[in-house]
């Protein structure tokens, strides 16, 4: 298959481009560079030493003989570039990664809250405007969030996008119907992805363009294995209170010595995935597009849900690393229970890597040897969700 990357030089983005390239897929990446700029504006680097995009194309050729393609520009302000790409290349699937991916850089200040909107919202409608206007058939798998739909339930399961209700007609008939989940975001980045589906279901609909939304848990884990092969193709590993999730930091902390920073109780519960599982369901979703005319396939990528204190006990049982109850800088339930529905992806052929097996590794390996490159300062989140004085 020929495949376009969107946002391919990012934390997924990256394994996901070199995974399909070993599979025997044509692949071409573009990515804008912005998530390294971001680094720049936050004065902090991944943990790993991430190596330029040149030199990463370059050490993939010389490893494997295998070609990636590389365009830099803008997906949400570039359109016409994106148009030619379609229009020339004729890829049959686009991956969509291209958009500003972290809840605390997008709550920092009215700047970052406008920058996520129109950059998120942008890509994504530029990238089906686009395939609309290149009269193609390109199929689109987009990498959405859980945060979609809030984190908590009435003890049922988060079903994969569609809801099943009933309601009762002025006639007194029970009508059943599926619906879309109601959204609950809990960031302006959540409330992005959540406008997304309103353009996936739009498109679908008027334009029958094929469309799997991906949503997607905490990413944890940094390597895939083609990753591994070499040092220039080391993935990127976040670890600041702005980028970094939270399983990946209690590793990294443990690996400084510094104390875990558990948000409040702790009594978050949140799902999560492994960054090479996350790169095999967006195989597997390439694999298995939707029919022209079908609803937009919205499929869980998530492999098991964990409350943050379970996994702070958990990393601080495994290193000795003390936990620290710090104040959340968040507006968001002190204490959820979630229960996930992910069978679709499992049914496709998903085999989950769980926590307990790559995480000793991830600890020593990643975290121990790039330990030097830590910036002690960077770890504390410092975003608030609502500014100092706000009722
Ligand atoms: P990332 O920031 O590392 O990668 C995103 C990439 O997209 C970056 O390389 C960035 O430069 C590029 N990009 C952003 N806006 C662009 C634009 N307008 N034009 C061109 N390129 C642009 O993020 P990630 O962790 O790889 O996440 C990728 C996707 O997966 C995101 O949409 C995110 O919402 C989703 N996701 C990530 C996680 C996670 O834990 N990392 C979990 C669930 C969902
Ligand atoms: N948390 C801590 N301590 C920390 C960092 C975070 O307790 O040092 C808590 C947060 O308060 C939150 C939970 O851990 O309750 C998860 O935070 P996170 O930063 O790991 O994840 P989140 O902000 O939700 O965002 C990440 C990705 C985003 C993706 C989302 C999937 O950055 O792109 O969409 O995970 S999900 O969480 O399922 O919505």
């Amino acid at each position: 298959m020929r495949v376009v990357i969107l946002g391919g030089d990012g934390f997924c983005g990256w394994p996901t481009a070199l995974h399909l390239s070993d599979q025997g897929h044509e692949v071409v990446i573009v990515d804008n560079l912005s998530r390294r700029n971001i680094d720049n504006e936050l004065e902090v680097t991944s943990l790993t030493p991430i190596s330029p995009m040149s030199v990463r194309l370059k050490a993939w050729k010389e490893l494997t003989g295998k070609e990636i393609g590389f365009q830099r520009f803008d997906v949400a302000e570039h359109y016409h570039r994106l148009l030619s790409l379609l229009v020339e290349w004729q890829p049959d699937v686009v991956v969509h990664f291209a958009e500003q991916r972290a809840a605390p850089y997008s709550m920092k200040s009215s700047w970052h809250k406008r920058y996520t909107v129109t950059n998120n919202l942008n890509a994504t409608n530029n990238l089906l405007a686009a395939i609309v206007e290149s009269g193609q058939d390109i199929a689109v798998v987009h990498l959405g969030t859980m945060g979609v739909y809030g984190y908590g339930t009435a003890g049922m399961k988060i079903p994969e996008g569609y809801l099943r209700v009933k309601l009762e007609t002025d006639e007194g008939e029970t009508i059943e119907q599926e619906i879309l989940y109601p959204p609950n975001p809990g960031s302006i980045y959540h409330m992005t992805k959540t406008q997304d589906q309103l353009l996936f279901a739009y498109y679908a609909k008027n334009d029958k363009l094929r469309i799997t939304d991906l949503h997607q848990g905490i990413v944890w884990g940094t390597q895939t294995e083609q990753t591994k092969l070499d040092e220039r193709l080391i993935n990127r590993f976040d670890y600041d209170g702005d980028y970094g999730t939270v399983l990946n930091r209690f590793l990294m902390q443990a690996a400084v010595n510094y104390p875990l920073t558990v948000h409040g109780t702790g009594g978050q519960t949140r799902a999560f995935i492994n960054i090479q599982d996350t790169v095999r369901c967006v195989e597997l979703a390439i694999e298995t597009p939707p029919e022209r005319g079908q609803r937009v396939r919205i499929l869980n990528q998530m492999t098991e849900t964990h409350r943050v204190r379970d996994l702070a006990a958990l990393v601080s049982r495994l290193t000795g690393a003390p936990v620290d109850h710090v104040d959340n800088p968040r507006n968001e339930d002190a204490e959820n229970e979630l229960y996930v529905e992910n069978r679709q992806l499992l049914g496709l052929g998903l085999k989950p890597i769980t926590l307990e097996e790559g995480l000793l590794q991830e600890v020593t390996e990643i975290a121990g040897k790039y330990a030097y490159r830590c910036d002690l300062d960077k770890i504390p989140c410092r975003s608030l969700w609502r500014s100092a004085g706000t009722p």
